[in-house]
């Protein structure tokens, strides 16, 4: 057992103290980029987008799924997926839809008492303070069941969501406005708010678009139902939108797409939809002001009640002076508003046109009341001449614009031409163009949207991929592509698969807003973000049955979940509370039983419950589903189901072998001295750590914390040792003991690594080579036998390049390259008798050795800290 420790010890040792800082060998590089056909320009691509292992991404991106119904989280520039958020899907890993506290959350999407288990995202949208994102809140439409949902940034998980009571589909958000006061949903095909069957007929008179402006307590993460609103509008299919800012603050802003009130029919003869839909010259873009209309909804006499939600009647929004139409090209696709708020642009989608209007010009025709004339359903019209600053020529099928920081600056995705270009919304001048692979529809800027864009990147979201990838059958991957602006000329520099659904719209923040949770307080439900009633500590485990009601009251910890046998009857409904005792980073278990479509995630510190019918009979293993430690196997128990109607006959006991008493006594004996040699060397450990202050680093610290979080545990469990020991119960004594030793390793492997932080942070920095050597060193396997600071199944090697007399370095060098020439050696053979091995000949170059040998000095000149 103590051997087997230190050699667990010196695993976690050589890994974690081999070192960056390889050097390339001359004309590695060129080797390399011969071998894989690459480019210089290639390798200038590689290496902007490149994070070494460890390195961190400057920007965070949050990007809609598509019609996975969830969030994929990614890095920019390494376009490395973080996480996927499940949302309106279920999603197992995070235990999202298979435990009670998230079915919670998912079921607040039914929608008219149905379980909806897809969403359709589209746009997700950042928390906004200032117009800046604030790393809170993350907002994301569905735009196939009329819904909204909230994520909570701290940890990632959704913690809310609301469907729209009067749309039946909604597609124009989410966006927040400025200071996150209301989130933006426009309305997409235009129906009746109410739920009842309206012939299409009746298409102008009793079907209605709008848009809904959802209550948002940015404190809380919570959309307030009661204080939202829908304003009421025409049948026109209202589409994106975007929150005015700055000088445009109040005021939204919506285009439609289908002013023509097309209602289509090819199968009583009528042209298609898409035909009649786009007859027109122009659609419109609709102009609220909803400050204004939020205040008025707060009076009943300004509002309907539909379905049970408040709608502000157009005539009423007319008369207040809160709605507005003005012409835009037809069928136009995004609109954005600029970072100072005074310009909105609107893409042609059909038209090669983007129109940039001014807030400025229509604030006055608005103050002035000058109106070009009024729509159908008595809306006022402002001139779109007048409303213009100007119209650009971009290319075939723009769609959606995001910011950069330069006064200016735009960046359009083109759908047809397959293109993001670059243009000046002032001047109105096309300035660069660049190809993307293929037709693209949202492109994301870095908080491109945001007052505070941060340049650097766009992300071109592509709708096809063609033959960018392997072939993986017909459905195809989306392709996200990087690019680079902060050039004259843009540069696309990497392509990135996701394939789990379309991604319409993606946001990016910059990471260091971010500040998500590494656990929980003990006993959280984190869907409420309370603490949980099923809240349970160590030693409160317990099993409550009430009539055919039974309660378990669970916790997990590294590795036995606790109770480890549950018996219930047939027909019992089972409600099992799991609560995670873990406070070490990362530590979080699983839990399933097989048979009951059961899961749940359980992050340091959560709570979370499973409620199922034991309605099969028979035997169930349950265990822990992450890989949490060594022992993670035997994390598991049994649930036992039993009808109460039969009888069940016991197996007949097999005769086994026991142990005679003096080979118990000696089985414990040596489990005692085992975790007495143990605790010896967490003890040299604890005294190391003490002896260098590490209270004074954080990180260390805070290891040194997870580490004793285990061994607190240990007095315990030797209280129970020793009881079985009085009781004469050996056996039992010698399970306590073997606990203990687990609680052992757990804390050593966690002090090791507090250990290894602070050697890292006290010693002299290595060289180049001195870190190269290390490398080869590990890498070479030299840390199976050789524990730097310790005998183990080699000598220790501090002091090596001493001890060979006046050419000790030659020596080392002579025996790392050809051991086998140097065994007839008189200490040469002596080490081998000792050791019963002889050291392998494990071919390392001549490079390699003299970094070894680097290494080594570095060793020695910090010996007295191993
Ligand atoms: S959009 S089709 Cu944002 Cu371009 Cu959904
Ligand atoms: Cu806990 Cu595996």
């Amino acid at each position: 057992m103590k051997r087997h420790f230190t050699k667990f010890s010196s695993v976690i040792l050589s890994a974690s103290v081999a070192a960056t800082g390889l050097v390339a060998s001359s004309g590695e590089l060129a080797e390399v980029m011969k071998k894989r056909g690459l480019s210089e320009v290639d390798v200038v691509r590689a290496a902007k987008t490149y994070n070494p292992s460890g390195v961190k991404d400057e920007f965070v991106v949050f990007s809609s799924a598509g019609q996975a119904g969830q969030v994929i989280v990614y890095g920019v520039p390494s376009m490395r997926i973080l996480k996927y958020i499940g949302v309106f899907t279920p999603e197992p890993w995070q235990g999202y839809g298979f435990d009670e506290e998230s079915k919670k959350v998912l079921r607040q999407g039914n929608i008219r008492g149905r379980e909806i288990n897809w969403g359709d995202t589209h746009h997700p949208a950042l928390s906004e303070i200032d117009g800046k994102y604030d790393g809170k809140w993350l907002a994301i439409n569905d735009k196939a069941n009329p819904r909204i949902a909230i994520i909570d940034l701290a940890d990632f998980e959704t913690k809310q969501i609301v469907v729209n009571p009067v749309f039946k589909s909604a597609h124009g958000g989410a966006f927040f406005t400025q200071n996150s006061d209301y989130i933006i949903e426009a309305c997409q095909y235009a129906a009746p708010f109410d739920n009842n069957y309206h012939p299409i007929e009746a298409y102008k008179e009793a079907y209605r678009g709008g848009v809904t402006m959802w209550k948002f307590d940015h404190k809380k993460g919570k959309i307030q139902e009661k204080e939202s609103f829908t304003i009421e509008m025409p049948p026109y299919m209202q589409d994106l939108s975007d929150a005015g800012k700055g000088v445009s603050d109040g005021w939204g802003f919506t285009n439609s797409v289908n002013t023509e009130m097309y209602t289509g029919g090819i199968e009583v003869g009528m042209p298609p939809n898409e035909a009649g839909m786009s007859r027109n010259d122009t659609d419109f873009l609709h102009v609220y002001n909803w400050r204004k209309l939020g205040e008025l909804a707060k009076d009943p006499k300004n509002v309907k009640i539909i379905n049970d939600h408040k709608v502000i009647p157009m005539d009423i929004a007319v008369k207040n002076n809160a709605l507005f139409l003005i012409p835009e090209p037809k069928s136009p696709h995004g609109v954005d508003v600029s970072p100072d708020g005074e310009y909105i642009t609107v893409c042609g989608k059909l038209d090669t046109h983007a129109s940039v209007f001014k807030w400025s010009k229509i604030k006055k025709l608005i103050d002035s009341k000058e109106y070009v004339g009024k729509d159908p359903y008595g809306i006022p019209i402002l001139d779109m001449k007048k409303s213009l600053h100007g119209q650009a020529e971009l290319g075939l099928g723009p769609l959606h614009n995001q910011y950069s920081p330069v006064d200016g600056e735009i960046y359009t995705s083109l759908y047809v031409d397959s293109q993001i270009v670059k243009w000046n919304y002032k001047t109105l001048k096309v300035l660069d163009k660049v190809n993307v692979h293929y037709n693209v529809g949202h492109l994301c800027g870095m908080e491109g949207k945001s007052a505070d864009p941060q340049g650097k990147y766009i992300i071109s979201l592509n709708k096809l991929a063609i033959d960018r990838f392997q072939n993986v059958g017909p459905l195809h991957p989306q392709n996200h592509q990087l690019i680079d602006i902060s050039g004259k000329k843009m540069d696309l520099l990497v392509d990135m698969p996701l394939p789990l659904g379309e991604p319409h719209q993606a946001v990016a923040i910059r990471a260091e807003k971010l500040h998500g949770h590494v656990r929980y307080p003990m006993g959280t439900n984190s869907r409420t973000d309370s603490i949980h009633e099923g809240k349970t500590l160590a030693g409160q485990e317990r099993i409550e049955r009430d009539g055919n009601k039974v309660k378990i009251y669970a916790t997990v910890v590294r590795s036995h979940i606790n109770p480890e046998r549950i018996t219930v009857n047939k027909g019992d409904e089972v409600t099992m509370y799991l609560t995670n005792l873990e406070r070490a980073q990362d530590e979080a278990h699983g839990f399933t039983i097989g048979h009951y479509n059961i899961h749940a995630s359980l992050e340091p510190g959560k709570t979370a419950s499973i409620k199922f019918i034991a309605d099969i009979e028979g035997v169930f293993p349950y265990y822990c589903t992450e890989f949490c430690s060594a022992l993670h196997l035997e994390m598991m128990g049994y649930l036992m189901v039993k009808d109460p109607n039969k009888k069940y006959e016991s197996a007949q006991k097999m005769k086994m072998q026991t142990m005679s008493p003096a080979e118990l006594q000696a089985e414990y004996e040596k489990t005692v001295a085992t975790n007495a040699a143990t605790d010896a060397v967490i003890q040299s450990v604890v005294k190391f750590l003490k002896d260098n202050n590490f209270d004074k680093h954080k990180i260390v610290a805070e290891l040194v914390t997870d580490a004793f979080d285990q061994y607190g545990q240990i007095p315990a469990q030797k209280k129970l040792a020793d009881e079985a020991v009085k009781a004469g119960d050996l056996e039992k004594a010698i399970l306590f003991e073997n606990m203990i030793w687990q609680l052992m390793v757990k804390t050593a492997d966690v002090g090791i690594r507090a250990k290894d932080a602070l050697v890292r942070i006290i010693a002299t920095k290595q060289s180049a080579a001195a870190a190269a050597g290390e490398k080869a060193f590990g890498e070479g396997g030299c840390g199976g036998c050789h524990v730097i600071g310790k005998v183990s199944s080699g000598p220790d090697l501090t002091g090596v390049l001493e001890r060979h007399g006046k050419d000790s370095q030659k020596w080392v060098k002579d025996f790392i390259m050809s051991p086998e020439h140097m065994y007839d050696d008189p200490y040469v053979k002596g080490m081998i008798d000792y050791f019963n091995l002889k050291m392998p000949n494990q071919h390392m170059n001549e490079k390699e050795t003299k970094d070894i040998i680097e290494y080594l000095k570095w060793v020695d000149e910090n010996a007295n800290l191993f």
